[in-house]
């Protein structure tokens, strides 16, 4: 996946079979948000700027540490229940994919569906856009490919496909959602259940709770690549917001809260220190930290609950032998069931 930090700058963006449409909002404003962020108490800086291009090559490595069960659990429980999800979604979607993620998802799903008439990606990173409709289109020659380029936090509107869906299927994998704060998440699902419409599906991934343990080393892997790619946002403002942070001096944080549900991620002062970064001089005491990430985990019930505040309603759940994962698939709570 890659959130909404990058930018639709120029590259060209079509071949015969495909044109990127371009709703990109202006580019995000990192040195702006560094400085509102670092001055906020507790301090803090969105996920969404780890994926530069050096972060989602670090994501990539994080989904094959064997700590990081997330990504190789939902894979194999998508290869496992893709003729039943296509069965129960019926024939002739229009497939809405948010974010765009090493495409392996993607392929198991296109495949598995009855004729899908068309797939739109909504990303916000032009050249991870670009690239994965190049690999799409090798794959699915005859498949109506619809790069958009968009925040997929708001609304989008769906370009139309040259053969007529029968409904709207959005596939949201990896438990991104958990990313997001309560707020954030909710407005995100009203935003999916307004895409879909009433007699569309939305497909979710959810990593659910778990040992303690378990949940601590996915976040805290041996080899020090999830440590890698969280520290990577101060490398991050070092090379884009004049930064001048020592990499050394920090740590990567991350714990599970029991209460909330949920991995909080930090990055840690480890000394009294101050750095200059966006032309300003911010200070740290020993010890003190930049909140920058969440990853929510689920229970049934958590999803039920903030799917029926979204309007929506939990249509069938498959998860693996273990529990450790859900693939959920959502209807409009006003459709027929
Ligand atoms: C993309 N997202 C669902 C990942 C997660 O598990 O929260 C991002 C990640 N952060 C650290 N490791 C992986």
């Amino acid at each position: 996946m890659t959130p909404a930090s990058g930018s639709c700058s120029a590259r060209q963006a079509s071949s015969d079979d495909w044109t990127l449409i371009d709703l990109a909002p202006p580019v995000a404003d990192l040195r702006a948000d560094a400085r509102a962020g670092l001055r906020a108490s507790p301090k803090r800086l969105s996920s969404k700027y780890f994926y530069d291009a050096r972060g989602s090559r670090l994501f990539e490595a994080i989904t094959r540490q064997p700590e990081y069960y997330l990504t190789r659990v939902e894979t194999a429980l998508l290869e496992a229940v893709a003729p039943r999800i296509a069965q129960r979604v019926g024939p002739n979607v229009h497939v809405v994919e948010l974010g765009t993620g090493s495409g392996i998802k993607t392929r198991q799903l296109l495949d598995a569906l009855d004729d899908p008439v068309a797939y739109t990606s909504v990303e916000i990173s032009k050249a991870a856009l670009i690239d994965s409709t190049r690999a799409l289109a090798a794959q699915f020659p005859h498949l109506q490919l619809l790069p958009v380029c968009a925040d997929f936090t708001r609304p989008v509107p769906l370009p139309p496909a040259r053969r007529a869906a029968r409904r709207t299927l959005v596939f949201f994998p990896g438990s991104t959602l958990g990313n997001f704060d309560d707020d954030d998440a909710l407005e995100l699902l009203r935003s999916i259940r307004q895409t879909m419409g009433t007699h569309g599906l939305a497909l979710l991934g959810f990593d659910l709770v778990k040992p303690v343990e378990r949940l601590e080393a996915a976040y805290n892997d041996a080899a020090g690549v999830t440590a890698e790619f969280t520290l990577n946002l101060l490398a991050r403002l070092n090379r884009e917001a004049d930064g001048r942070f020592d990499l050394n001096r920090f740590a990567h944080h991350a714990a599970y809260s029991v209460e909330r549900e949920r991995i909080e991620t930090a990055i840690v002062s480890r000394e009294a220190q101050t750095v200059d970064v966006a032309g300003e001089t911010v200070h740290f005491d020993a010890g003190e930290r930049i909140e920058v990430e969440i990853s929510r985990k689920y229970t049934g019930a958590s999803i039920r609950g903030i799917a029926a505040e979204s309007g929506l309603a939990v249509a069938e759940t498959w998860t693996d032998a273990a529990r450790d994962f859900a693939l959920v698939l959502l209807r409009a709570q006003d459709a027929d069931a």
